[in-house]
C-alpha cells in the first residue's frame, strides 16, 4: 500500500478548452471556501428566479440544532428552469433522446419545445386527477421519456415526486406508497428491459391492495398487453391527455419547497426518505454536472443509471436539463443484445461523456474486448463512474479501451443524501490516480476524523471516517415525516459534522480514497443494500427464527450478499428451502436484494450481551476464518467452529 500509483493529468489542450484547469479549480474553491455567501450568492444566479434571493446560506450543524436553508427567500419553478427558459434560443435541441431496450426500436429525439408541451400536458392530467401543490406522486415506471416527464410536471405544479425503482417488489412499492402518503402513483403497462418484460401495473395492483385510501394510478402505455385495469381507480395517461390543454402556467416555489423524495438504505430500520428541496438541489445538480463532465453546448450525455437511483435523478434529468443539454435515457441493460450495446449506443449517437457504474465495467470488461472493438468511441471526451470504488483493473480498462488513453476520468463520490457529487475530479483541472475520487467540490469542506474518538485528523496524510464540515446546497434537509432521525443518523455521532458513513483515506497529495461504508450498509453492484432491510424480510419468513447479513468480496458486484440463516426448530435445510428464501427476499424487497450465499446457522456468535458479532460473521464471509480475532467474549464459543466448517466462500 501507499505505493504511489501512475497518475494522468488532463491533456493541454483538453485543459485549455474546459469550464476549469487547474489554476481556475484552486481559485474557485478557495474563494468558495473563504467566502461561501460570496460564491454561492452570485452561483445561484445562474438559475432563472422568479423573485430573486436575497439571503444565501442559514445553514447550521451544531448538535441538537441542525437546520439548513439555501436562499430561503427566494422562489422559482424547477420545471421552468428545466425547460421553458431554454424555449428562447434551443427550442429545437434535443432534450431527451430515448433508446430503446429493444435496438431495432426507433430511438426518439424530444426537442426543448416537444418536451415544454409534454411537461405542460402532463401536469395537467396530475391537476386533473387532483394533485396539488405539495401533495406526494409516487413514481414507478421503466426507463422511458415518460419518466422525465412525469418528474418534471411533478416539479412544474408544485407535487413532491417520489420514485421507486421498477426492480423494487409489490411490497417493498406499497411501503414507499404508505410512507408519503402518495395520491396518484404512475405507472406503465409493462417494463421492457433485456428483451424481457416485467408487469408492473401488476405490482401496482398488489401494493395497492390492502390500501384503504383513495390512491389513483395513472398509467402510460409502453407494451401494449393485458392489464388489469381497475375501474373506479385507474386512468390511461393516454386518454387523460386527449382532455387537458398544453398551457400549464410553473407554480412560484419557495427555494426550500420540497422537490422529491427518494428512499435509500441506512444501516438500521427500514429505507428512509431523503428530501431534496428545490433551490439549492438543482443549482447543485446543474453546476456538478457542467463542471464535472466539463460540459459544453452540443454535447450528448449518457448517464447509464435508472431514474430510480439518485444518479439519475441529478444526471439523467434535473442537472443536465437545466444546462440546456441533451441527456440520454438508455431503457435496457449492458448486455443486450450483447456485451457490446453500450458502445454501440455511444456510437450510434456519438456520446461526448459517458458516466456509469463500476459494476457494470467490470461486467463488460470480463466478456472481452471483441465486444467493444466493433465501435467508434472517438466521440467521447469525458469517462465517469460513480456508485463505487472502482478497482485499478477496471479503471485501467476504461482508460484503454473506452477512452482510448486520451479521455480524463472523473471517479465522482456522493451520495443520495448529498444531491451531486462532493468528491471529483474535475477533468480539465484534477491529474487523477486510479481509485481515487482525488479533491472536493467547489464549497466542500471533507474532514477525516478518527472513528472512535471523533477527533478530527488534521495532517495531510489521515485515515479515518469521512465527515463534512460544513452544509452546500445539494444537501439533503430532512428524513420525510422523521427530522429527528435526520439528524441522530448524521449529525449525532460526529458533532458538528456531516457523517457520511464512508471510511477513507487522505494520501500524501490530499487526495481521497473511499474505503467503503463503516457502518452496516453493503454495496451491492453500485446499490446501497441496509444488511438490517435483508434480515427482517428473512425473519419474517415463517420458517426462520433468526437471520444476520454481511458482506463479502464479489469479483463483478463489488459485494455479495451473504446470510447467515437460523430455522426454527423442526424445520430441515435443504436446497429446496434455500431457494424459496431467496425468492422470498426477492419478493419482499426485489432481485437486487437477492442472497449470493445462504448458511444455515445452527447458532449465531453472540456477546452475552446478546449482540450479534458481525466482525466474526464477515471474517467467515470472506474466507478468512484464520483472523477471527477475540472470540473469548462469546456467549457461546463453539458456534464459531460450526460456521466456520460450514462456510460457504471458499474463494
Ligand atoms: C451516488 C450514489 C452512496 C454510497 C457512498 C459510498 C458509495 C458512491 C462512490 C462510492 C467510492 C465512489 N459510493 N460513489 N464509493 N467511490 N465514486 O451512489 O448514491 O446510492 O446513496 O450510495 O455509495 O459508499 O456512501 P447512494
Amino acid at each position: 500500500m501507499n505505493v504511489t500509483p501512475k497518475t494522468h493529468p488532463p491533456s493541454p489542450e483538453f485543459a485549455a478548452n474546459s469550464h476549469a484547469d487547474r489554476p481556475r479549480y484552486d481559485e474557485m474553491y478557495r474563494r468558495s471556501i473563504d467566502d461561501p455567501e460570496g460564491f454561492w450568492g452570485e452561483a445561484g444566479r445562474e438559475l432563472d428566479w422568479i423573485r430573486p434571493y436575497t439571503k444565501v446560506s442559514e445553514s447550521r450543524f451544531d448538535q441538537g440544532d441542525v437546520s439548513i436553508e439555501w436562499f430561503g427567500d427566494g422562489t422559482l419553478n424547477v420545471a421552468a428552469n428545466c425547460v421553458d427558459r431554454h424555449l428562447a434560443d434551443r427550442a429545437d435541441q434535443t432534450a431527451i433522446l430515448w433508446e430503446p431496450d429493444d435496438p431495432s426500436e426507433e430511438a426518439l429525439h424530444i426537442t426543448y419545445r416537444e418536451l415544454h408541451g409534454r411537461v405542460c400536458r402532463f401536469a395537467n392530467v396530475l391537476k386533473r386527477l387532483g394533485v396539488e401543490r405539495g401533495d406526494r406522486v409516487v413514481i414507478y415506471l421503466p426507463m422511458i421519456p415518460e419518466a422525465a416527464v412525469a418528474m418534471l410536471a411533478c416539479a412544474r405544479i408544485g407535487a413532491i415526486h417520489s420514485i421507486v425503482f421498477a426492480g423494487f417488489s409489490a411490497d417493498a412499492l406499497g411501503a414507499r406508497i404508505n410512507g408519503c402518503d402518495a395520491k396518484v402513483v404512475i405507472t406503465a403497462d409493462g417494463a421492457p428491459r433485456g428483451g424481457r418484460v416485467t408487469n408492473l401495473k401488476d405490482n401496482v395492483n398488489k401494493a395497492l391492495l390492502h390500501d384503504t385510501d383513495d390512491v389513483k394510478c395513472l398509467i402510460v402505455r409502453r407494451t401494449g398487453q393485458q392489464i388489469a385495469f381497475r375501474p373506479q381507480s385507474d386512468y390511461w395517461l393516454h386518454e387523460e391527455e386527449a382532455q387537458v390543454s398544453d398551457d400549464c402556467p410553473p407554480e412560484e416555489m419557495s427555494a426550500e419547497d420540497p422537490l422529491f423524495i427518494l428512499y435509500t438504505s441506512g444501516s438500521t430500520g427500514q429505507p428512509k426518505g431523503v428530501v431534496h428541496t428545490t433551490g439549492g438541489y438543482l443549482l447543485y445538480a446543474a453546476m456538478t454536472h457542467r463542471y464535472v463532465f466539463d460540459h459544453h453546448d452540443g454535447d450528448i450525455f449518457w448517464c447509464t443509471a435508472d431514474v430510480g437511483w439518485v444518479t439519475g435523478h441529478s444526471y439523467i434529468v434535473y442537472g443536465p436539463l437545466a444546462n440546456g443539454a441533451t441527456t440520454v435515457m438508455f431503457e435496457g441493460v449492458p448486455t443486450y443484445p450483447d456485451a457490446g450495446r453500450f458502445w454501440a449506443v455511444c456510437d450510434k449517437h456519438q456520446v461526448t461523456q459517458f458516466y456509469t457504474a463500476p459494476t457494470a465495467l467490470r461486467a463488460l470488461m470480463g466478456q472481452g474486448d471483441s465486444f467493444v472493438e466493433p465501435y467508434d468511441l472517438s466521440s467521447i471526451r469525458v469517462l465517469g463512474t460513480v456508485g463505487e470504488p472502482i478497482n485499478p483493473e477496471a479503471w485501467n480498462w476504461y482508460d484503454r479501451q473506452i477512452g482510448k488513453g486520451r479521455c480524463p476520468i472523473v471517479d465522482t463520490w456522493w451520495q443520495t443524501e448529498t444531491g451531486g457529487h462532493l468528491l471529483t475530479p474535475l477533468p480539465g483541472a484534477i491529474p487523477t490516480k486510479p481509485g481515487s475520487a482525488t479533491l472536493p467540490f467547489f464549497g466542500i469542506r471533507p474532514v477525516v476524523l478518527e472513528p472512535e474518538s471523533g477527533k478530527r485528523i488534521d495532517t495531510t496524510e489521515a485515515e479515518g471516517v469521512l465527515c463534512i464540515e460544513a452544509s452546500w446546497p445539494g444537501q439533503m434537509r430532512t428524513v420525510w415525516g422523521d427530522h429527528k432521525r435526520f439528524m441522530d443518523t448524521y449529525f449525532q455521532q460526529y458533532p458538528g459534522y456531516y457523517f457520511t458513513g464512508d471510511g477513507c483515506r487522505r494520501d500524501e497529495d490530499g487526495y481521497y480514497w473511499i474505503t467503503g461504508r463503516v457502518d452496516d450498509v453493503i454495496n451491492v453492484s453500485g446499490h446501497r443494500m441496509g444488511t438490517a432491510e435483508v434480515e427482517s424480510a428473512l425473519v419474517a419468513h415463517e420458517k426462520v427464527a433468526e437471520a444476520a447479513v454481511v458482506g463479502f468480496p464479489h469479483d463483478v458486484k463489488g459485494q455479495g450478499i451473504y446470510a447467515y440463516v437460523t430455522l426454527m426448530n423442526d424445520v430441515e435445510p435443504t436446497e429446496d428451502l434455500r431457494r424459496e428464501l431467496e425468492r422470498w427476499v426477492r419478493s419482499e424487497i426485489g432481485p437486487i436484494a437477492k442472497p449470493d450465499l445462504i448458511q444455515w446457522a445452527p447458532g449465531l456468535p453472540k456477546t452475552r450481551s446478546g449482540k450479534i458479532m458481525r466482525r466474526i460473521l464477515r471474517k467467515i464471509a470472506e474466507n478468512d476464518p484464520d483472523s477471527l480475532g477475540d472470540t473469548s467474549t462469546l456467549a457461546d464459543p463453539s458456534v464459531v467452529d460450526d460456521l466456520v466448517e460450514n462456510r460457504m466462500n471458499r474463494g
